[in-house]
């Protein structure tokens, strides 16, 4: 019998949700318990193509709207060999924002439509799981100010929000949606059980490809 694999689990939601606090308690916790597990932030900064995303969105560099766009997708394309030789060695890896903010904040601009933002991320290992951390503007807003990057004002995340919507729509992804509202404690046991269902349900089948 093959090895039984990991679970793809991806944190998506709006700005202040709690994605980055939900992600670090959970890959604890499954620690915790005995499981492999591994974080994995996108865009993740640290690599060259990171580095540019970084001062894109820190506005210190100016790109061009398909640009930088290709770029947050390279920034996760460069990471799929690792993620799926982990995931093959039953190592669950859960991911800060994938491919769903790359489409969600893009599309939010105008003059894209979904498809063409889609494209670049077709194939990428497919999550078995999207929770999706729901918030109102007013709760988010009680979490503190806006920061001074790129993307963080409140028209533009409401356009997001509604792209996050028509990506929830399709329904061969596994989304579920979570009251975000709720506290840290709370919202990570209903994380953390609905993340081990997944990895039980998931281990002995195939990895998918992304939107394929
Ligand atoms: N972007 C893109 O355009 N294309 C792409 O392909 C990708 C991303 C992948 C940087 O992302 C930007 O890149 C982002 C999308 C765009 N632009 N915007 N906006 P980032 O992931 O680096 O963004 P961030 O700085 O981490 O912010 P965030 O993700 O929006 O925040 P969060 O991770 O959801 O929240 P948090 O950091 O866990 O918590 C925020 C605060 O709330 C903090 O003070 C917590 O202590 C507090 N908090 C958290 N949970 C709770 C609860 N339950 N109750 C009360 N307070 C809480
Ligand atoms: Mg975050």
């Amino acid at each position: 019998m093959a090895a039984r694999r990991g679970a793809l689990i991806a944190l998506e939601g709006v700005d202040r949700a709690g994605k980055s606090t939900q992600c670090r308690r959970l890959v604890d916790a499954l620690r915790e318990d005995g499981h492999r597990a591994e974080l994995l932030r996108f865009p993740d900064r640290t690599t060259e193509i990171g580095q540019l995303i970084s001062s894109y969105l820190g506005r210190e560099k100016n790109l061009e709207d398909h640009t930088i766009h290709l770029l947050f997708s390279a920034n996760r394309w460069e990471h799929v060999p690792m993620m799926k030789e982990k995931l093959h060695q039953g190592v669950t890896v859960v991911v800060d924002r994938y491919a769903f903010s790359g489409v969600a904040f893009t599309s939010a601009k105008g003059n894209f439509c979904l498809d063409w933002c889609k494209q670049p991320d077709v194939g990428l290992p497919k999550p078995d799981l999207i929770l999706f951390l729901e918030l109102s503007p007013e709760e988010a807003a009680e979490r503190g100010n806006f920061g001074n990057e790129r993307y963080e004002t409140s028209s533009f995340q409401e356009k997001v929000l509604q792209s996050f919507y028509c990506l929830m729509e399709d329904k061969t992804l596994n989304w579920k949606t979570v009251n975000a509202s709720k506290s840290i404690e709370d919202l990570h046991r209903e994380i953390k059980s609905i993340a081990e269902k997944t990895m039980q349900e998931v281990q002995n089948k195939p990895l998918g490809g992304l939107w394929t």
